[in-house]
C-alpha cells in the first residue's frame, strides 16, 4: 500500500507474486473446456493465505472438500468459494457460456500484480495500449487513493510521452509469445497483458476451437 492509503492499489506492481500450480499467469495454462460439458475444478491451498477463488461469467456448485464429496442436498449456486490454509474445495458448474472467463482469487491484496484495469466486460479482449479508457481509470485510482484531491486531477494530453508513464498503474507490455502454448490459442493480441498474478482462465470454447486446440496439443504445433 502506498503511504497514508489504507486501501491497496489493486492495479500496481507488488513485490509478492501468487501462483496456481506454481506458476504466475500469463504462465498459468489456461483450462479448455468444451461448450456444453459439465465442469469439475479441484481447488487445494497448500499456501500460507486464504483465497478466494472467483469464477467470471459461471455460477457454480460446491461438491466437496477435501473430507470428500459433499451431499447433492447441500449444493447452491455461489461464484467465488473461499479456500482455506490446507483446504480443498471441488466445485463444478455445467459450460453453457462460451468465452475466455477468468479464474482468480479476489483479495485485493491478492490481485495486485494482475492489471485488471485492461479487462472489459470480464473477459479477456484486447488490451489496447493506454487508450483513452485506461486513462480515465487510471485517473480514478489516483483520486481514490488521494482523499485530499477530490476533484478530478487531470493527465496531461502528453502524459503518455514520458518515459515509464504510467508507472503503477498498469502495464503495457504483453509477453504472448513467451507463454504461447496450443490453451492460448485464438486469444487477442497483448492478451497476457492483462493476465498478471494468481489468475488463469477458463476457455469455454465451441466445438470447433475446441478440436482445434485439442489437435494442437496432439501433434505438438506450434500455437500461432
Ligand atoms: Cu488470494
Amino acid at each position: 500500500m502506498l503511504p497514508a492509503n489504507t486501501v491497496p492499489n489493486t492495479a500496481s506492481m507488488e513485490f509478492n507474486w501468487l501462483t496456481f500450480n506454481g506458476v504466475s499467469g500469463p504462465s498459468i495454462t489456461p483450462m479448455i473446456v468444451r461448450l456444453g460439458s459439465r465442469v469439475r475444478l479441484r481447488i487445494v491451498n497448500l499456501g500460507m493465505d486464504h483465497h478466494p477463488i472467483h469464477l467470471h461469467g459461471n455460477q457454480f456448485v460446491l461438491t466437496g472438500t477435501e473430507g470428500g464429496r459433499a451431499p447433492e442436498s447441500s449444493w447452491y449456486p455461489m461464484n467465488t468459494v473461499l479456500v482455506g490454509v490446507a483446504q480443498a474445495r471441488v466445485v463444478e458448474f455445467d459450460a453453457k457460456f462460451p468465452g475466455s472467463w477468468m479464474l482468480h482469487c479476489h483479495l485485493p491484496h491478492h490481485m495486485m500484480n494482475n492489471m485488471m484495469d485492461l479487462l472489459r466486460d470480464r473477459q479477456i479482449e484486447t488490451a489496447d495500449q493506454t487508450d483513452p479508457k485506461a486513462l480515465s481509470q487510471m485517473q480514478t485510482l489516483v483520486n481514490s487513493l488521494h482523499v485530499e484531491h477530490i476533484h478530478h486531477a487531470p493527465i496531461a494530453p502528453d502524459a503518455n510521452s514520458v518515459k515509464g508513464f504510467p508507472q503503477d498503474a498498469f502495464m503495457e507490455m504483453g509477453m504472448d509469445a513467451a507463454v504461447d502454448k496450443p490453451e492460448t490459442y485464438g486469444l487477442p493480441p497483448n492478451w497476457s497483458a492483462g493476465m498478471m498474478g494468481m489468475m488463469t482462465l477458463i476457455r469455454v470454447l465451441p466445438d470447433q476451437q475446441y478440436e482445434e486446440i485439442m489437435r494442437k496439443k496432439e501433434s505438438g504445433d506450434a500455437a500461432r
